[in-house]
């Protein structure tokens, strides 16, 4: 174990309390590991080829030449590949496995929608019909049967089928063009198709992208690119948008609720479940057993006061959205809650599940449950596989497992006392009705105000935890400064949590850190300056309320004529790249933070950074360590 300076881990004070306990107990975590083992710096700037057995082949740009010696070449690889073509190869494979997850989720989803649209899916339901009918359209499924006079509305089941088959279709679709592209302005679409780079389905895209990456077949860092743009938007305007919509469906669209967040939601003398993962078709089923009457009744027979369920991670986001189901925390936070000793049951599905929480586990007497197929974990782990067939009685079991798990509770329990109360919910369409009222419903009010000056932008500002960097802390500065700019700020995934553990998911907060226009607008209109808009499959959401921006009026016609940005501070996973790039191909400039993976080809960052705003209006950029500093020393002095 590291000798670990908690205050320099994270700026959480819960995180802090509970690196201490972990120390104590002597409990490795990932914070020690980062301080212990120090990042490849060639793979880091992705100069690092391994995609055939010749290799690895490391290019890293040369050292400066000193004085009077001469300037060592550009090594390439064995084959002759440049540090442009494997640079690019590695950022695709990124894109890959991030457009891979979300569309992944998606296609399970669509199938979780088929089932219940044939009736066979007990528990789930089709819940929100408004919503079912809005998507229909979008695909081209008729609401109504018979013409003029004689029309009659179609039942849910009915629309709800023809549209499973239609969006399933398109996940192995071979040609044309994918059904939500054509939701974007029409600017846009017209660039895109200028490009040639629509997706024609969600699956085609990766696999292609995989193909052109492997061994000896596209080694033109551009062309590379573009198939990288291609993929990405299948994501972002496929597969990200299918899921949000169609959990929408199934679970109801999320309208504004009160919730809280942060380790001290857990609660000492009840039996606590924390649900991590991503995907909430399980999780809404638990949700629903774990309030059963004869559930909570089991539990008070074991000696608990009842069941406390908390989430983590994205999963946590569908849950609080949904059902105001209190947040345990985000990425970072997974082994501090077992650390807590009060976990009786973490239950994960898929993604950003680290495979230490296996490890720490063994310290304490929580149960790790994998449930999905895809996704096991080796060691000490359980596995109750996810069966949409019967999905309440798997979920039941799982219940059960924690409440019988809560008499082992052996480690002394310390629950950190920190919880901040959150608002979230703002969907697309809620935030639509809120800027308008139900009679002008209109994004035009929010138009308004940045003519006007009262607002000066929108900023996406979204994405992981990464322990390679003071955890929280980029998300915090970063938000706080746009705030006291006046530029209201759009949050999703890990990031959300973020801004709720530190008080900015309230309307109140907005008078404390807002700027006179931007705190008038959120008082006027009553939401916080922070619209927590729900998972990272959602920040398809932000693409969407973009495009109600441009087609309101005032600001341009295009996405890239907006006064808006996106940023992942602290991301860490492959989805983040995938997002960030669909963020970018959409016109939109976004900033990543820690590091970039593409900085081991000038050529090829340069392109991203700069070259590719010729083309699509957005453009990647940078956050490092100058910038932040600026901004840390501008937030300091204003609290000084
Ligand atoms: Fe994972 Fe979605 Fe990143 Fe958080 S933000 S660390 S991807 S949980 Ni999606
Ligand atoms: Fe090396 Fe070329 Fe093989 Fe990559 S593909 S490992 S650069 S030989």
């Amino acid at each position: 174990m590291a000798d670990l300076d908690v205050t320099k881990c994270s700026i959480d004070p819960t995180v802090q309390e509970m690196l201490k306990k972990a120390q104590a107990e002597g409990i490795e975590t990932i914070f020690d590991r980062a301080q212990t083992m120090k990042p490849c710096p060639i793979g880091a700037e992705g100069a690092c080829c391994r995609i055939c057995s010749q290799g690895p082949c490391r290019v890293p740009p040369p050292k400066k030449a000193k004085e009077g010696e001469p300037q060592k070449k550009q090594a390439v690889g064995l084959c002759g590949a440049t540090a442009e073509t494997i640079v690019a190869r590695n950022f695709a494979r990124m894109v890959c496995g991030g457009a891979a997850a979300h569309n992944d989720h998606s296609r399970g989803v669509a199938k979780l929608f088929k089932e219940v649209a044939h009736g066979e899916a007990p528990g789930y339901q089709i819940k929100d019909v408004a919503k079912l009918k809005k998507v229909a359209r979008d695909w081209g499924v008729a609401v109504t049967e018979g013409e003029g006079d004689e029309a009659k509305p179609r039942t849910k089941e009915a629309i709800a089928q023809e549209l499973a088959d239609k969006v399933l279709i398109e996940f192995g679709q071979q040609d044309g063009e994918i059904t939500y592209i054509h939701k974007a302005p029409k600017k846009r679409q017209e660039v895109w198709r200028k490009l040639g780079v629509v997706p024609r389905g969600y699956d085609i895209e990766i696999v292609e992208l995989m193909h052109r990456t492997h061994m000896g077949v596209d080694q033109e860092y551009h062309n590379i690119i573009k198939q990288c743009t291609r993929t990405a938007l299948s994501d972002g305007w496929g597969g990200s948008m299918i899921s949000t919509d169609l959990q929408d469906v199934m679970f109801g669209m999320p309208v504004p609720v009160a919730g809280s967040i942060n380790l001290g939601v857990l609660k000492e003398d009840h039996v606590n479940i924390i649900i991590h993962g991503h995907e909430p078709v399980l999780p809404e089923m638990i949700f629903v057993a774990s309030q059963e009457p004869e559930m909570v009744t089991y539990a008070q027979n074991k000696g608990a006061k009842g069941v406390q369920l908390a989430g983590m991670c994205c999963s946590a986001n569908e849950l609080l959205m949904r059902h105001g189901i209190p947040v345990a925390g985000n990425y970072l936070q997974q082994e501090m809650a077992i650390i807590t000793g009060a976990v009786d049951a973490m239950v994960v599905d898929v993604q950003c599940e680290m495979q230490s929480l296996a490890n720490v586990v063994k310290c304490y007497h929580t149960k790790l449950i994998t449930t999905d197929p895809r996704a096991r974990i080796e060691g000490e782990t359980m596995h109750i596989p996810m069966d949409e067939h019967h999905a309440l009685d798997i979920a039941r079991q799982i219940v059960r497992e924690a409440i019988d798990n809560y008499p082992n509770r052996r480690a002394p329990v310390l629950i950190p006392s920190q919880s901040h109360p959150t608002v979230v919910g703002f969907s697309y369409e809620t935030i639509q009705y809120l800027l308008g009222g139900s009679i002008r419903g209109s994004y035009y009010t929010l138009n308004d105000n940045i003519i006007g000056g009262r607002v000066r932008g929108v900023a996406g500002v979204v994405g992981c935890n990464n322990c390679r960097t003071m955890h929280d802390n980029a998300h915090l500065t970063m938000i706080k400064e746009l705030l006291k700019n006046d530029v209201i700020v759009l949050t999703t995934g890990c990031s959300a949590m973020t801004a709720g553990k530190f008080g900015l998911l309230t309307p109140e907060s907005a008078k404390e850190h807002c700027g006179p226009g931007l705190a008038e607008v959120c008082e006027t209109v009553g939401i916080p300056p922070v619209l927590h808009m729900g998972s990272c499959v959602d920040n398809s959401r932000i693409l969407m309320a973009a495009t109600a921006c441009v087609k309101a009026g005032g600001l341009g016609t295009d996405i890239s004529d907006l006064p808006a940005a996106g940023a992942a501070p602290e991301w860490m996973s492959e989805k983040a790249i995938s997002i960030g790039h669909y963020f970018v191909a959409s016109g939109v400039y976004t900033m990543f933070g820690v590091t970039f993976p593409t900085t081991g080809s000038e050529l090829l960052t340069d392109y991203l950074f700069k070259g590719l705003e010729e083309e699509l209006g957005g453009k990647w950029d940078l956050y490092d360590m100058d910038m932040r500093r600026e901004m840390e020393a501008a937030a300091a002095g204003e609290e000084h």
